[in-house]
Parts: structure tokens; C-alpha cells; sequence
């Protein structure tokens, strides 16, 4: 094994700092980089000039996921990245600080004179955030996209993806043509912060996830009717919060029900209508986000959202409507790469922690195209998506040697 290169941990904290200075939101300290945003595309536009200034090949596909070549061209590779899109409000690391380790490694084995036998692509996957549900840019490199869904995509705001992409210059209908050909990518390993409180609480400073739950994505309305706050009788009211209401506070007994530890039910973005103190709301929208590590749970929990959601539309006079906006199903991460991790782990002497991912990532789409596998840092009191998401430097640089490490493995650097 030639000299061990190390990671330039200034070098990446600037870089992290880099890609941070789009979509920063000065009000909350948060990020809004949502896919294809204009502060999505400049990011994007930036990252490619930095990893063309490294030296690498750059290129995008169709989706507008960004690819940096470090070796030959023209022979499977080995992706390394993550996602450069975020959250409406979220924070510094989320999907970023995969990207940044990834060409950081890719810098310090330059820095070393190290050559990859596998060629190494970095990778900066778009729209992994779900804005249209799914995973938009890993999905498309798995070739798991299809020209039916593309049509109907819309996000919760009812931007159809279409308009999103056309209007940044983009043409949807290139992607499914954009899929990778099985065999093309050889592994597919992603560094990422837990964003949950696992590792925190174990004081673990890596996490080795084996698989990553799954992701029901509903798109609910409840129409009742619009009425007079002040001459409406209480026991006259199609009132559509209150049924939305109704609903939300029985989410604790479905997954009694038809749960596990591990299931989620989230509603987190409502609008009500005509949203206005004095009218009793006619209509509420509201997504529904349902997560376990088995899809059978998933489907028991999407069955009993749906029949408890038409007892309580039918007792509130409420018409109501649901619709599936995208399914990502929970995967178990490749072994042999979670072996090869748990392996170099162990030689760097870093305490790993094995676990399941609660949140969802790149890695496990990629999974239908190749092996793919994760690694996790601490996030400070498991906070995500939010402004206040945190990890530590300390563990940072050790998930990132952990990640150079088994590049140097897998690629035959020399
Ligand atoms: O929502 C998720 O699980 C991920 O952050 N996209
Ligand atoms: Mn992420
Ligand atoms: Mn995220």
C-alpha cells in the first residue's frame, strides 16, 4: 500500500464554505438550494469550474448531476458524491459535505501523485431532495426514471417539474436516455451526516449504515366548505383543518397499529384555504410522509392512512383526495462494501457503529444500478434540515480518512 495520503482538513472546510455561499438565507442562517433553484444551478456552475481546475473531466447529465473524472476514460468507475441540492430551510452539511469529501479525496490523492487503476467520479447528484418527490438525479443515473413520471411531476407548490427544468434551460424528457448502462459505475459510496441522534448518544464518530428506510410520498386535499366564522354553527361546519386535525392526531395510533420502531408518519407542509381568519377553511393541502425499513410496513401504514383519512373526511362532510406522488423503497446497502468500510474502520482504529439510516439518500437508489454503501458522521443533537444542523470537524475528518481509505482500496491507486 503506497504512502497513506491524509485529508486536507482546511482544504475542505474551505471548500465546504465554497459551496455554502449559495442559497445562504441571512434571516434564518439556513440554506435554500432546492432543486434546480437558480442558487441550485449557480452551485453547480461553480463546483464544475473548481473540479475542472483540479484537473478532472467534467461533465452533467440530463438531469443536471455533475461528474468529475479523476483517471481513464472509457472504463467502469467508481462514484463517490452526494447531493448539492438542499431543503427549503436546511443546513450547511446536509448532501454538501458528501460532495466536498468526495473531491477532497480525490485532491489528496493527487496531492500524493497517486493514480486510480478504476477511474474515480465525483459526483454532485441534483434534486436528491425530493421537491418532486423521489430522487430525481441519482434515480436518473440508475436509469429508475420514467418519461410518465416526469410528466406528471409537481411540487408542493404546484410547479410541475417540467416548467422548473424548461426554465432553467433543461429538457426532462433527455433523462431517461441519461441512465448509466449497468456496469458502467463498479461502487457507488457516499459520506453523509446521520441526521439523527444514534451516534451522538453512542459517542460513535463514524456510523456504517446497512440499509436505509424507505419513503411514501403523498400528496393529500380535503374539501369542505368555505363558510362565515361568526353565523356557521359549529355542528354545520365541513371544516377542513379540523379534519386535517382529526387526522393528524390519530398519526401515534396508526403506527401503534401497523408500525415498528423504525416507522415514521410526517406531515409537514399544510396550506389551508382561503386561509383567512375569518372563513372557516374549505380546503386543506398537506403532504404525508410515510417511512419504515420494510415495505410491507410501508403499505400497511399507507392502507391505514387512507382508510382512517375516509372515516374522518366521511364524519366532517369533506370530499377527500389522495394521491401517490413517488415511492423509494428501503434497501440493505451492499455487505461487502459495508464490510470493506467496517474493515478499514477498524485498521484506522475508528469506532463504527452499524445502523439503519432513517432518512433517505443517493446511496440506496444507486443501489439498482451497483453496490453501493455509506458512511455516516455525527449530527449535533441529531438536527437536519434545519438551520441549526451541525457535525463536528473531529468526526468529519475522520468519516473523510475513512472515505480515502477505501477509495484507495477499491480504485488500486498506485
Ligand atoms: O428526506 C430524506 O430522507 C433525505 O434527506 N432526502
Ligand atoms: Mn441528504
Ligand atoms: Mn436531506
Amino acid at each position: 500500500m503506497p504512502t497513506e495520503p491524509r485529508i486536507n482538513l482546511r482544504r475542505l472546510q474551505e471548500l465546504l464554505s465554497e459551496i455554502n455561499m449559495f442559497g445562504f438565507l441571512p434571516e434564518t442562517g439556513g440554506f435554500n438550494r432546492i432543486g434546480f433553484s437558480d442558487a441550485d444551478m449557480a452551485v453547480r456552475d461553480r463546483f464544475a469550474a473548481i473540479m475542472e481546475a483540479d484537473g478532472l473531466a467534467v461533465s452533467r447529465d440530463a438531469a443536471n448531476s455533475l461528474f468529475g473524472r479523476f483517471g481513464a476514460e472509457g472504463s467502469p468507475s467508481i462514484m463517490v458524491g452526494s447531493h448539492l441540492d438542499t431543503v427549503a430551510d436546511g443546513g450547511a452539511f446536509d448532501g454538501a459535505l458528501g460532495v466536498a469529501v468526495a473531491l477532497e479525496c480525490v485532491r489528496a490523492m493527487k496531492d500524493a501523485g497517486l493514480e486510480p487503476a478504476v477511474p474515480i467520479e465525483v459526483v454532485a447528484t441534483s434534486e436528491e431532495e425530493g421537491r418532486f418527490g423521489g430522487m430525481l438525479g441519482s434515480e436518473a443515473i440508475a436509469g429508475r426514471v420514467s418519461a410518465e413520471w416526469l410528466e406528471r411531476a409537481v411540487d408542493a407548490d404546484g410547479v410541475t417539474l417540467r416548467d422548473a427544468m424548461q426554465a432553467q434551460g433543461l429538457d426532462p424528457s433527455a433523462i431517461p436516455a441519461a441512465a448509466r448502462r449497468p456496469g458502467d459505475v463498479v461502487a457507488f459510496l457516499e459520506l453523509h451526516i446521520e441526521q439523527g441522534p444514534v451516534l451522538e448518544q453512542k459517542k460513535r464518530p463514524i456510523g456504517l449504515p446497512t440499509g436505509a428506510t424507505g419513503i411514501i410520498n403523498l400528496s393529500v386535499v380535503l374539501k369542505g366548505t368555505a363558510n362565515h366564522s361568526g353565523t356557521t354553527p359549529m355542528d354545520m361546519r365541513a371544516d377542513a383543518f379540523a379534519g386535517l386535525a382529526e387526522i393528524a392526531t390519530q398519526i401515534p395510533a396508526m403506527i401503534e397499529k401497523s408500525g415498528s420502531d423504525i416507522a415514521r408518519i410526517t406531515i409537514g407542509k399544510v396550506e389551508l384555504l382561503p386561509n383567512h381568519p375569518h372563513t372557516i377553511p374549505g380546503e386543506a393541502r398537506f403532504s404525508v410522509i410515510i417511512r419504515d425499513r420494510s415495505e410491507d410496513v410501508m403499505r400497511g401504514l399507507q392502507t391505514l392512512f387512507a382508510h382512517v383519512t375516509a372515516a374522518v373526511a366521511a364524519a366532517h362532510g369533506l370530499v377527500h383526495q389522495i394521491e401517490a406522488k413517488s415511492f423509494i423503497a428501503p434497501v440493505a446497502f451492499d455487505p461487502q462494501l459495508v464490510r470493506l468500510l467496517s474493515e478499514e474502520a477498524l485498521r484506522l482504529k475508528l469506532p463504527a457503529q452499524k445502523m439503519i439510516s432513517g432518512a433517505g439518500h443517493d446511496a440506496q437508489t444507486m443501489m439498482a444500478l451497483c453496490p453501493s454503501a455509506m458512511i455516516f458522521v455525527p449530527s449535533r443533537n441529531g438536527i437536519s434540515h434545519a438551520p441549526e444542523e451541525h457535525s463536528e470537524w473531529a468526526d468529519i475528518e475522520k468519516g473523510a480518512q475513512l472515505m480515502l481509505s477505501a477509495l484507495m482500496r477499491l480504485s488500486a491507486v498506485s
